[in-house]
């Protein structure tokens, strides 16, 4: 697929030429690898340490739409500033671009489930009347048990939200994710 970085920064982003979609989700939980994998391309920067995404980053992708990475939330060794810092960066984001957001990836970890900072993210997309579908992500972590589990818990919680389970390792929910963004 055609994918560019066109930009990154915290606080400017592109004009609001094509809709975009938006991945979220605690840091380290696989944002920018699912970018990865629904691009087929090595465009998002990845790391075992959490916290790698610093900035908005808008891709464009085919010419017709950006998939948007950002920080991760819910990073315990972070100091109160860089907390902060985060808080008015999404907020900053998300009411600039409400109107031109078409869809976001809510991200949580299959093995883990959703953490209350998942849900407090939620509750915030829901306020704001962003619509949301879940990516249960790390499937090949976690046992079909646990994967039951975790999708139990966001069905109850979230009965309306659709839910796609995805491995950036393996491969799996590309193809729904692509049909969801393109749709
Ligand atoms: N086993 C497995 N590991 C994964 C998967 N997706 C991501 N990872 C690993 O998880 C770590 C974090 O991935 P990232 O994509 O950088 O996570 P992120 O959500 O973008 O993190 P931040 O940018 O810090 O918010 C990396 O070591 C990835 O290789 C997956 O589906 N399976
Ligand atoms: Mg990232």
């Amino acid at each position: 697929m055609r994918v560019e970085l066109v930009s990154s920064s915290t606080e400017n982003f592109p004009p609001k030429d094509r809709p975009e979609v938006v991945f979220v989700g605690r840091s380290n939980v696989g944002k920018s690898s699912l970018i990865n994998l629904i691009t087929g391309r090595n465009v998002a920067k990845v790391s075992k340490q959490p916290g790698r995404t610093r900035t908005v980053n808008f891709f464009l992708l085919e010419d017709k739409l950006y998939l948007v990475d950002v920080p991760g939330y819910g990073f315990a060794k972070r100091s109160k500033e860089e907390r902060n810092r985060w808080k008015v960066m999404m907020e900053n984001y998300f009411t600039e671009r409400r109107d031109n957001i078409k869809r976001v990836f809510q991200l949580i970890d299959a093995l883990v489930g959703p953490q209350a900072s998942d849900m407090q993210m939620m509750e915030w997309l829901s306020f704001m009347g962003l619509p949301f579908t879940l990516v249960l992500t790390k499937a090949d972590k976690a046992t079909q048990r646990e994967i039951s589990k975790t999708t139990k818990v966001l069905k109850d919680r979230f009965p309306h939200a659709k839910r796609i389970i995805s491995s950036a390792k393996e491969g799996t929910g590309k193809k729904e994710i692509l049909a969801e963004i393109f749709s």
